[in-house]
């Protein structure tokens, strides 16, 4: 039992508010509020550091709700301290267009700092975002002001630690030794669909404790005693050289005719159950939502606290500022989402000669890295293949979180969810890299980039069939199609080493506000001549017939020279062919209808699309009478001349398949 009636009021408040309101919306999850209700208390109330009046002070503390469908227990607090989250507001939980949607979204409501739900994303946030912390301290902190200094706390539950993804995250972090990140575990050792035991039996702590993290229990008989978990959390923030883990063990639905059983879980209690388990907490039956007003008073004193806090910081920041103005500058433009003016781009030109487009993408990022210093990222220990690495740029590693260049290892998935983490920090500007084909294993945390509209940049290499000889388990075939089918996610796949850097240089925009995923390839790529590469317009006539067109043919990435290897064979047998290139079908679907049918002549409908990839979707660009060449099938093993003699894509089969469709086009 809580150790003070006072603190068992204030705890009981946070219950009752997440009850009633779940109640009210007839959906919802009051278990997890009501077990670990103590746990948020006492963070929030004695070691938490941050402000209402501002919730993106850049030093607070960054609490992620990994267990994002515990929201209420969320919102409950945002209210009780003080943020622009009004009662009402609680009121209208999981409603349309309310400000406390089912599961947090940040940048819907104020103070919440990740968008969990998908169990286990909150995690690989948080060490992102501890990451992000790790180097912008080490960079900028100096011992007369630690201006980037805070903690970085996580609250997860079974179902975030028994997703592999959870996995990932306590080893990379237990590696980096990210003495900032605290975790907090419900342990309440029931889930969705009943006990854990049935499932999940192995030693979550000793996981933990395996990966170098400092662990802690707080066991049964404390579970609601804030005092125990305040001690754990002081031990927990003096250990600076290892991250920590502090199991509390809860039981969810506390109180409830339900505890312990899954039938807490995600359901409302209903009626009867609400009023048995204020009855059994000692709480009164009416009104609901009531908050007595002395806790109210408490919580709301404590939040107050934060603006004292930020002034402190404030003053600090303001004499750093002045004694390290080479400091502040970079970080203050970053900040406030802006570039460096005239970062220096290289240039490529018909000398450089065939160049694949990673290798232009490792020359373009390593031209601009020294001046865009918030660039950071890696690659899932690819980077000596996805040409990725910033040379000079140093290691993060736990001697030295100066570097640059992490080192995500064989973890794809929460490379991709820190560098949400990383991204949500502020201050940095996160890229991530891989195969393509291994998208499909970081993809639930790059819809959640999406989904956010994180600035996080992605660089998928070895983008088709024609990395060759690694075969079909390596080449991608329907991601294309899915990441374009992504809402908010840029898809890039350039055509040469120009559209890779003009890629580049509209990925790096702040205010693009979204996730973008350049997608380049693993082979050599012919120069496209000089020109105005425009990308940034999505699709563009790269080599056009002479007079008005008979045939369009359009395609993107390495498919782009083999449609101008075809032109030249169309035109000799008489058919005035125009080469379109497309690297972004998002891009171009936003220009005026001008531009695209000056792009795409509705009167040509004689079209052939020419991608190495699903043709799914290029319908809507070729029309009725058009026809996709594309890969349909999964690939082969074999040099990649090869594969594209089988699979068609050479400029003969486009030539042949482009004369019958021009035939058709223009005979019926
Ligand atoms: C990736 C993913 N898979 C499944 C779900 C559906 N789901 C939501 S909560 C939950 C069980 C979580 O159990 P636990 O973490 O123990 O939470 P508690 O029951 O204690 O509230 C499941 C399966 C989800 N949100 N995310």
């Amino acid at each position: 039992m809580p150790n003070s009636s006072l603190d068992e009021q204030r705890i009981n408040a946070i219950r009752f508010l997440a009850v009633d309101a779940i109640q009210k919306a007839n959906s919802g999850h009051p278990g997890l509020p009501l077990g670990a209700a103590a746990i948020a208390y006492t963070l929030w109330t004695r070691h938490l550091r941050f402000n209402p009046q501002d919730p993106h002070w850049f030093d607070r503390d960054r609490f992620i709700l990994s267990a994002g469908h515990g929201s209420m227990l969320l919102y409950a607090m945002l209210y009780l301290t003080g943020y622009d989250l009004s009662l009402d507001d609680l009121k209208h939980f999981r409603q349309l267009g309310s400000k406390t949607p089912g599961h947090p979204e940040v940048g819907h409501t104020p103070g919440v700092e990740a968008t969990t739900g998908p169990l286990g994303q909150g995690i690989g946030n948080a060490v992102g975002l501890a990451i992000a912390q790790a180097h912008l301290g080490a960079v900028n902190n100096r011992d007369d002001a630690r201006i980037c200094d805070h903690f970085t706390y996580a609250l997860c539950g079974d179902g975030d630690l028994m997703e592999g993804i959870s996995q990932e995250a306590l080893s990379l972090a237990g590696h980096l030794k990210l003495g900032k990140l605290i975790v907090l575990y419900d342990d309440n050792r029931v889930s969705l669909a009943g006990p854990t035991d049935v499932t999940y039996t192995e030693d979550a702590i000793a996981r933990f404790d395996a990966s170098g993290w400092h662990t802690q229990t707080v066991d049964a008989a404390h579970c609601n005693d804030a005092d125990a978990i305040d001690r754990a959390i002081a031990i927990a923030k003096n250990v600076t050289d290892r991250p920590s883990l502090i199991a509390v063990r809860t039981h969810i639905g506390y109180g409830s005719p339900q505890q312990d059983t899954s039938k807490a879980h995600g359901e409302p209690l209903g009626a009867e159950n609400v009023a048995k388990t204020k009855t059994e907490l000692g709480w009164p039956l009416e009104p609901a939502f009531y908050v007595p007003d002395e806790a109210l008073a408490f919580y709301r004193e404590c939040g107050s606290k934060g603006a004292g806090l930020q002034a402190q910081w404030n003053a600090t920041f303001a004499e750093w500022k002045a004694a390290h103005p080479d400091l502040a500058a970079p970080l203050e433009r970053a900040l406030e989402g802006k570039l460096p003016a005239n970062l220096p781009w290289p240039t490529f030109t018909k000398e450089n000669g065939s160049i694949a487009s990673r290798d232009a993408g490792g020359i373009v990022m390593n031209a601009i890295a020294s001046a865009l210093p918030e660039l950071v990222g890696g690659s899932a220990d690819l980077d000596p293949s996805t040409k990725t690495y910033l040379n000079g740029q140093g290691d993060f590693q736990p001697d030295d979180y100066l570097g640059r260049n992490i080192h995500y290892g064989v973890r794809e998935h929460v490379m991709a969810a820190a560098t949400n983490g990383i991204a949500l920090h502020g201050g940095l500007m996160p890229f991530a890299a891989t195969f393509f084909n291994f998208v499909d294993y970081l993809k639930p945390s790059l819809r959640l980039s999406a989904l956010s509209r994180l600035h996080a940049i992605y660089v998928f290499t070895h983008d088709s069939v024609f990395l060759g000889e690694d075969g079909p388990t390596h080449q991608p075939i329907e991601q294309l199609a899915m990441l374009r089918a992504m809402p908010n996610v840029r898809v890039v796949r350039p055509a040469d080493a120009l559209e890779t850097m003009e890629a580049w240089r509209l990925a790096i925009d702040p205010q693009s506000g979204c996730p973008w995923a350049l997608v380049l390839t693993r082979q050599k790529l012919t120069f496209l001549g000089e020109r105005n590469a425009r990308v940034d317009r999505g699709a563009y006539v790269i080599a056009d017939a002479d007079g008005t067109p008979d045939l369009l043919l359009l395609a993107t990435g390495s498919e782009v020279e083999l449609a101008i290897a075809a032109k030249g064979l169309l035109e000799r047998k008489g058919v005035r062919t125009r080469v379109v290139s497309m690297p972004c079908w998002s891009l171009f679907d936003e220009q005026p209808l001008s531009y695209r049918d000056d792009v795409l002549p509705p009167a040509v409908t004689a079209r052939i699309s020419i991608e190495a990839a699903s043709t799914f979707g290029w319908s809507a660009y070729v029309g009725q009478r058009g026809v996709s060449i594309g890969i349909d099938q999964y690939g082969r093993s074999a040099p990649a001349a090869d594969i594209a003699r089988t699979l068609g894509l050479t400029a003969e089969h486009i030539t042949e398949v482009a004369l019958d469709s021009f035939a058709f086009a223009t005979h019926t």
